[in-house]
């Protein structure tokens, strides 16, 4: 043993180890006692810093504890490795998207080693390689086979950045695009969708089962999901001359207790039928003018409550089924093609937005709900009254409640047949085609004389071509590839033309946790057996910016997987983790901020590393804050962390002859002397804190927080030690014990130091430090003894004595009573087994 701490051979040495022996690679039919430990694969940028490492580090801890509890623990990695910043730098310098993908992956890997982060490198994908994505193909084209992937035409958001269609959950509220910042077009394109929503009832339905989730992604999800109970109601068009009567307009509303006061009815910009709808009218013009530019805005600024509405009259009219009354037909902005049927019934007495549309235009308002003391009176209002009431002017339903007047008025409305009670949800299907290259190409060929064929099974993978030209037309190179695009149709042989859209990459990353189980699986996607044996993920961990995108569609991909009968399970991740940023003062502003390169915050690991160890980034990781909190990195802290494990060290090598002597020799309590039996009781404290820290949540910083105490205490005893052999015993107990629980966080120099005590093999396969109850039993306690709140003097006591014997003691104690003197005790305050404060006067 060295005497410095020798942080880089050692690290060197076992990090070599721990890859020669596999020591983390388990086998398929290892599942009983299964541990499926899984990180977020990362998207392969290039160089990590250490706010990145958090995720790493933090599933590295739990995965080696737990292997150390007897779990198999599977933990496997990959990268997500489709996307736009590897195109994107294509078209910029020419290097080929998998050529620069494959070398940031070789760069992560070797970052991941010099953590000392072990993965089952065996089971590695990569989302990019074709041995992946042909399954990906192939899930397209069972969904597409199962009705739940289909093209339409549709209002989409259009990035004008990146020249691609957006998928809902990639537009931030503000209406910007959440990877390129640009600000969010409307266009109406045909696109490839996945049926997510016929899916919607069980995706939330199930968010109930998720115990192991934090309630504030399961709250995003269910808002997200956005379940709607209302009614739709049938209107009637009102013929033009020559025109056929029969044509409905349909409105969803949540509040039909409100029709009676509907005074006009509004149309979304993008309704389909709108130009055969308004064909003639004297405004013709203006209407299509209007729906340009309702479309050049994005939907945030569309819906939001106080923004300006916009809106323009069809020229026709529609029939209010409950009052039989002829209201105009509008087109507004703030009206959404793509929720309920894209109709509103308007009332604007009670309706923000139809408040603010009614006024600006001049559009009739009348009262439908009275309030409970009946005081409003509708010239005096000066917006929609929004609460509750009893429905005045409402015909049958006159004075009813309102809340009670719903399902009254929906029965009426289906019973006549113009209505009925719906469940609507906010979540649209997924559009999942983007007009770019570096994804999965969709695996469909359009045929002239068979439209859209399926390409076979057999010819998957539908290959990406390498020899591109990236050009910054805005335009996939998949385009201009006429090898990729001309084929022939796979039904008739006759020419036909590839789809040239690519899958959203959130598609690659919907089901790797299942390839991760048969990641060489030739004839088939998974192994189903192995699949249902190690399935659901027992404990996910990555960012919380997934709460919503990327954990709702591998949600969905289960379920689905599921229906197509290849799974028995319907959830894929027990248990969630959702670590907090790393954040860093910038040097510019001095202001805080998430560490990013953009900001210029950035730390990389390797000049730590280099300097004072992986296992000191590590600790210092761990121990920066509660791990799902944001927390604040100072490159000055980290020293601390170095120098903690240098004390450890420093120990183990002062205590080498010892530890060589009594190797793991048996505590007998019954030999102590208080000093040790003080220090093995610290011992098996501490084992059961951070056992406690480490099993239900993610305490670590409280975890190594306990461990710097036992330290403390070790240090504490060798200065008091009596150094009989029972002492020596019990100091080289506590250090093996220490190795032991701090080797989840600074595995490396707990390795070698392992060998001090057990010579050979890995401390990974030691077992994890077992609590004993008799060494936590206190036969005297501390009592620290206060004059008037100051402390004086100290006592060990009995840990059985009484209150009163306690105030006893401490009155009787020669120190004390130096400081009462010849003042007159008023008051002892005891708190037991801790302290007692004298109040004298
Ligand atoms: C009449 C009404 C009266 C409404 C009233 C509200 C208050 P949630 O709860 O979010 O589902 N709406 C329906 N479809 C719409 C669309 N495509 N674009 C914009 N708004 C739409 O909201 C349902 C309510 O949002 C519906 O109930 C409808 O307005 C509006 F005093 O109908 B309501
Ligand atoms: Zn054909």
């Amino acid at each position: 043993m060295e005497q410095n701490y020798p942080f880089k051979t050692i690290e060197t040495k076992w990090q070599d180890f721990w890859e020669k022996e596999g020591l983390f690679q388990v086998a398929d039919q290892d599942a009983a006692q299964k541990y499926y430990c899984l990180m977020m694969f990362p998207y392969p940028s290039g160089t990590l810093h250490v706010g990145h490492g958090r995720n790493y580090i933090i599933g590295d801890a739990v995965a080696r504890y737990k292997k150390m509890r007897g779990f198999n623990v599977m933990t496997p990695m990959g990268w997500d490795a489709f996307g736009l910043p590897a195109e994107n730098a294509a078209i910029r310098t020419g290097k080929k998207p998998r050529e620069s993908t494959l070398e940031n992956i070789a760069i992560m890997k070797e970052q991941f080693r010099d953590w000392g982060c072990m993965y089952d490198w065996p089971r590695e994908v990569a989302s990019c390689n074709p041995d992946y994505y042909k399954w990906t193909q192939w899930l397209f084209l069972k969904l597409y086979e199962l009705g739940l992937a289909y093209k339409k035409e549709a209002a989409v958001n259009w990035d004008p950045v990146d020249q691609t269609v957006l998928a809902n959950e990639q537009v931030l509220a503000d209406g910007t695009a959440e990877r390129s910042g640009a600000v969010v077009e409307t266009r109406m394109l045909s696109q490839w969708f996945f049926g997510i929503t016929q899916y919607a009832e069980r995706l939330l339905d199930d968010l109930d089962t998720l115990d192991g989730w934090p309630e504030r992604v399961k709250t995003m999800q269910k808002n997200w999901i956005g379940r709607s109970e209302g009614t739709q109601i049938h209107f009637d068009l009102v013929p033009l001359e020559g025109e056929e009567a029969g044509q409905k307009v349909s409105c969803f509303t949540t509040r039909v207790d409100t029709i009676y006061g509907c005074t006009y009815m509004v149309l979304a910009p993008e309704t389909g039928n709108l130009s055969e709808l308004t064909k003639g009218q004297p405004n013709e013009a203006e209407i299509k003018a209007f729906v340009n530019a309702a479309g050049r805005k994005n939907i945030a600024e569309r819906t939001d409550n106080s923004g300006d509405k916009n809106g323009v009259f069809t020229g026709r009219y529609v029939i209010n089924p409950f009052t039989g009354e002829t209201i105009p037909l509008w087109i507004a902005d703030y009206v959404l093609v793509e929720y309920g049927t894209g109709a509103v019934m308007a009332v604007p007495a009670h309706d923000t937005r139809d408040w603010a549309f009614a006024k600006k235009y001049d559009l009739p308002i009348r009262l439908s709900i009275q309030n409970p003391e009946g005081s409003l009176v509708l010239e005096e209002m000066t917006e929609a009254y929004t609460e509750d009431g009893v429905c005045p002017n409402s015909k049958s339903f006159d004075e009813i409640p309102n809340r009670e007047a719903i399902p009254q008025m929906a029965e009426m409305a289906k019973k006549e047949g113009f209505g009925s009670s719906i469940t609507q949800y906010k979540l649209r299907d997924w559009l999942i085609s983007r007009q770019r290259y570096w994804g999965a190409p969709i695996p469909l060929i359009n045929c002239d004389a068979c439209g859209a064929v399926p390409v076979p099974d057999e010819d998957l993978p539908v290959r990406l071509p390498e020899e591109v030209e990236f050009k910054p037309t805005g335009e996939s190179p998949l385009k201009s590839a006429s090898d990729f695009v001309n084929c022939a149709c796979p039904k008739c042989g006759g020419a036909a033309t590839r789809e040239t859209d690519t899958m959203d990459t959130f598609v690659d990353s919907s089901w790797y946790f299942l390839r991760f189980l048969s990641p060489n699986s030739e004839d088939k996607i998974f192994d189903s057996e192995t699949a249902n044996n190690w399935m659901p993920v027992d404990q996910y961990i990555g960012g919380i910016e997934h709460a919503i995108l990327h954990l709702l569609y591998a949600r969905f991909f289960t379920k689905a997987i599921q229906d197509m009968g290849l799974i028995n399970f319907s959830e894929p991740f027990a248990q969630l983790f959702t670590q907090g940023m790393i954040c860093k003062k910038s040097e510019e502003d001095g202001k805080l901020y998430k560490m990013s390169k953009n900001k210029g915050n950035v730390v990389s690991p390797k000049d730590l590393i280099n300097r004072f160890g992986a296992d000191t980034v590590r600790l210092y990781t761990l121990f920066i804050g509660p791990p799902e909190k944001d927390a604040e990195w100072q490159d000055t802290a980290v020293e601390g962390s170095y120098r903690f494990l240098k004390r450890i060290w420093k120990k183990l090598y002062e205590s080498r002859e010892l530890i060589a002597q009594h190797g793991d020799a048996a505590v007998d309590i019954e030999a102590l002397d208080e000093t040790a039996k003080t220090l093995h009781r610290k011992a098996h404290e501490v084992t059961r804190r951070i056992t406690k820290d480490l099993d239900g949540a993610f305490h670590f910083n409280t975890a190594v927080a306990q461990i710097m105490e036992l330290m403390n205490a070790v240090d504490t005893f060798s200065n008091k030690s009596s150094n009989d052999e029972a002492s020596q015993i019990v100091l080289v107990s506590t250090l093996r014990r220490l190795v032991l629980l701090i080797s989840p966080f600074a595995p490396h120099m707990a390795e070698e130091a392992w060998q001090l005590f057990d010579g050979q093999g890995s401390i990974l396969n030691a077992s994890w430090p077992e609590v004993d109850e008799a060494a936590l039993v206190q036969d005297t306690i501390h009592l620290v003894i206060q004059v008037n709140g100051k402390v004086r003097s100290h006592l060990d006591v009995s840990a059985t004595s009484s209150k009163e014997e306690l105030e006893a003691l401490a009155l009787a104690d020669e120190t004390t009573q130096k400081f009462i003197g010849d003042k007159t005790v008023r008051k002892v305050i005891v708190v037991p087994g801790r302290l007692v404060n004298v109040a004298v006067s």
